[in-house]
């Protein structure tokens, strides 16, 4: 299913209350010395990749609740981020799972994607479940005690890059859920030295023009040992590896309180970056909404990445940004263009900190300053900001209402069955 123009143009036409309000917030932004030309630039470039199991229900491992008409096949995935990017411009790219999304047919797979304007995120190996694949992955893949299902979950890694290749990905996130759950299960060095092992031999066949991503989470589905529980884990890994290789930050996959800016400002200071999976937690990892439990963090973060990358660390544009959320029981299209709309907030916001008052409040001891000077930022609503920027983009004024008045989960339901279900987690 695909928008048509004329069904959006209402959605487009000028709004008075927006042209009030962004009429207002770029005149202060003027008079504070700010180019608003260049900030709405640095929005519109932003784009955040949808991953290719988020469009369907979420859920927890006690239950999922259908919500009709989610995509039954790559195809109609594809669509449904198409849909996402017509609607927020602040989509691009899909980031494939396999063997969740083996396209069948690349070439026509890329295809389809090209005509939505979609292109291929980081591809993302599996070998965390058994999947119809010969040994099975219980204790664990690329760390597992048994040579051969190594053997097998190397080949799975090597298999994905070919796919990528012939979709024109170029990179591979590797999130492995190896670990025991209970004491004395593991030999915990010799999985560690299992896993270097083994990621050596998948970083070997990356394209030059590739990177590896490599994410952490501290628990879950182990409960006693995760073989890379952390950033500092998966950077040693990485540094084993090469310069390809980097840290993919998972903002669920934390402990409670972490400092997750400060990993965000250690790893841009190595160049360790890889990439975001953007969500929020309350505990762990529970892939909520970006941005509806810790806007603040957010917006720190953000100011840690827009730092870095100015003070020349580590380009903005070797990062990688991507969605990763289960959404629970909400309708996940919504619940993407919520979070489209969270990041684009929080990173406009960021964009607005004074970054040489900050630097002086900081030389200067001026705690109070410094505060000030976030705050500042924080405060500001830059919703008109955010939405001047997708109108300019051709995108809808506001994506939510536009999905909600064009009826378009009802369509989809009526399109693909009310027990269409995704595959996914
Ligand atoms: C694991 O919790 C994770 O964050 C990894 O990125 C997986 O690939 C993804 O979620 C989907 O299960
Ligand atoms: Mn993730």
């Amino acid at each position: 299913m695909k928008i048509s123009q004329a069904q959006l143009e209402s959605f487009i036409t000028i709004d008075p209350q927006h042209s009030k309000s962004w009429d207002r917030l770029s005149d202060q932004l003027n008079w504070e010395g700010k180019d608003v030309e260049v900030l709405i630039a640095k929005i519109q470039q932003f784009q955040i990749a949808v991953p290719s199991w988020a469009l369907g229900a979420g859920g927890t491992r006690f239950g999922r609740f259908s919500i009709g008409g989610e995509p039954r096949n790559l195809d109609e995935k594809l669509e449904d981020i198409g849909l996402l990017a017509q609607l927020t411009k602040k989509t691009d790219a899909v980031s494939l799972h396999i063997p969740w999304d083996i396209p069948e047919d690349p070439k026509a797979i890329k295809q389809k994607a090209s005509e939505l304007g979609i292109g291929f995120d980081a591809m993302n190996s599996n070998t965390f479940q058994d999947y119809g694949q010969e040994l099975s992955y219980k204790f664990g893949s690329l760390s597992n005690a048994d040579p051969s299902v190594r053997r097998q979950a190397v080949e799975h890694n090597l298999h994905v890059i070919e796919i990528g290749k012939s979709l024109g990905s170029k990179g591979l996130t590797v999130w492995l859920a190896d670990g025991s759950n209970f004491p004395g299960q593991a030999n915990i060095r010799k999985a560690l030295d299992w896993t270097g092992q083994s990621l050596k031999e998948i970083y070997s066949g990356l394209p030059s023009d590739w990177k590896l991503l490599l994410e952490y989470k501290p628990y879950e589905p182990n409960f006693y040992h995760t073989v890379i529980p952390d950033w500092g884990t998966s950077a040693l890994l990485c540094r084993e590896l090469g310069e390809q290789a980097k840290v993919l930050v998972d903002l669920g996959h934390h402990l409670p309180n972490t400092n997750i800016e400060q990993i965000v400002a250690t790893l841009m200071y190595q160049n360790m970056l890889a990439g975001f999976h953007f969500n929020d937690s309350k505990y762990g990892d529970d892939d909520l909404s970006t941005g509806s439990v810790k806007p603040y963090q957010l917006f720190l973060i953000f100011n840690e990445l827009i730092g870095g990358s100015e003070d020349g660390v580590q380009s903005w544009e070797s990062i990688s940004w991507m969605i990763d959320a289960s959404h629970n029981t909400k309708d996940p299209l919504e619940d993407l263009i919520q979070a489209l709309e969270a990041i684009a907030v929080s990173y406009a916001k960021a964009l607005l900190i004074d970054r040489i008052k900050l630097h002086e409040c900081q030389m200067g001891g001026d705690l109070v300053g410094a505060q000030e000077v976030l705050q500042e930022a924080f405060l500001t609503d830059v919703r008109p900001l955010v939405r001047e920027a997708r109108l300019r983009s051709g995108g809808v004024l506001s994506p939510l209402e536009a999905f909600r008045k064009l009826n378009i989960r009802e369509k989809l339901v009526s399109e693909r069955g009310r027990s269409a279900q995704a595959t996914g987690l």
